[in-house]
């Protein structure tokens, strides 16, 4: 009787924990939708007030000096389910103490989001050290006609090896910023290779310029070679260039690059290391 008792007791909790897990399972296999967020990292967040939304930006890798691609979610703060219609524009700044300036910053190109997220980029062109960095968002959420803005604090880092440079041209005397868009990845071989250039007209306004003609040569610095086959960039749309590089090898290559304007070279002077 025991032992009969004992087994009893042990089918139960097997059938118990077969059921449980058994729950589990079909649950899960009830989301149908993935989270749209595996894989990027929350660099900021916060809440667009009037808009009744709450707004969190992702990217692939926490915030950096240079061109950083974003994507932002939001939220419907009462129903918590994505917002998925809604104008977006974005305002960096950077507090310094003494006087506070922008950066470039592409919006998202539509009010509709792709998989209920929306891309849009901001160019850091200072990291954290030299003062505070906040991300504004005005939202205007479609769905209920709702505006508000969030300001959200990010820490931006320098990274190991540079991804922008600026320069000031001899014939204007303005600023120039040239950031590297992140591809999605290297390969040995040809690969993409993306640029963008902003000018800088005051303190608050980098827009994207088309205006210049970019070479570059490819080098592996260690090893005292280059590589043939290299397309330059050429300017797209939104002061996006692209080009091709060919990296016969992975490892360290500097990429150098000579701008010009019309028949005058306007910066000759930098190059991105680039590792992989
Ligand atoms: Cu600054």
């Amino acid at each position: 009787m025991k032992n009969f008792n004992k087994i009893t007791k042990t089918l139960t909790f097997a059938l118990l924990a077969t059921s449980i897990f058994g729950c589990k399972k079909s649950d899960n296999n009830v989301t149908t939708n993935p989270d749209p967020t595996i894989g990027y990292v929350k660099i900021a967040s916060g809440y667009a007030d009037g808009a009744a939304t709450k707004v969190d930006v992702y990217a692939k890798d926490s915030a950096f000096t240079g061109y950083n691609k974003l994507y932002i979610a939001l939220t419907d703060s009462v129903t918590n389910k994505y917002v998925e219609n809604a104008e977006i524009s974005l305002m960096p700044d950077m507090n310094m103490t003494t006087m506070s300036h922008s950066a470039p910053f592409e919006n998202p190109a539509s009010s509709q989001a792709q998989n209920m997220l929306f891309p849009c980029s901001a160019t850091f062109i200072m990291s954290s050290m030299g003062g505070t960095w906040s991300l504004g968002v005005s939202v205007k959420n479609l769905a209920n006609s709702k505006s508000g803005k969030a300001m959200l604090s990010l820490k931006v880092k320098d990274p190991a090896a540079a991804r922008m440079f600026s320069f000031v041209s001899p014939l204007d005397s303005a600023k120039y910023f040239v950031g590297l868009v992140p591809g999605e990845k290297t390969i040995v071989g040809a690969n993409d290779l993306e640029l963008v250039v902003y000018r800088k007209v005051s303190m608050m306004s980098y827009p994207a310029d088309s205006s210049l003609t970019i070479s570059f040569e490819p080098t592996m610095p260690s090893m005292g070679h280059g590589s043939p086959n290299n397309v330059n960039p050429v300017h797209t749309a939104n002061g996006h260039y692209k080009g091709k590089v060919n990296y016969t090898m992975t490892g360290t290559w500097k990429l150098a690059f000579v701008l010009s304007k019309g028949a005058t070279v306007v910066d000759s002077t930098h190059y991105i290391d680039f590792t992989f």
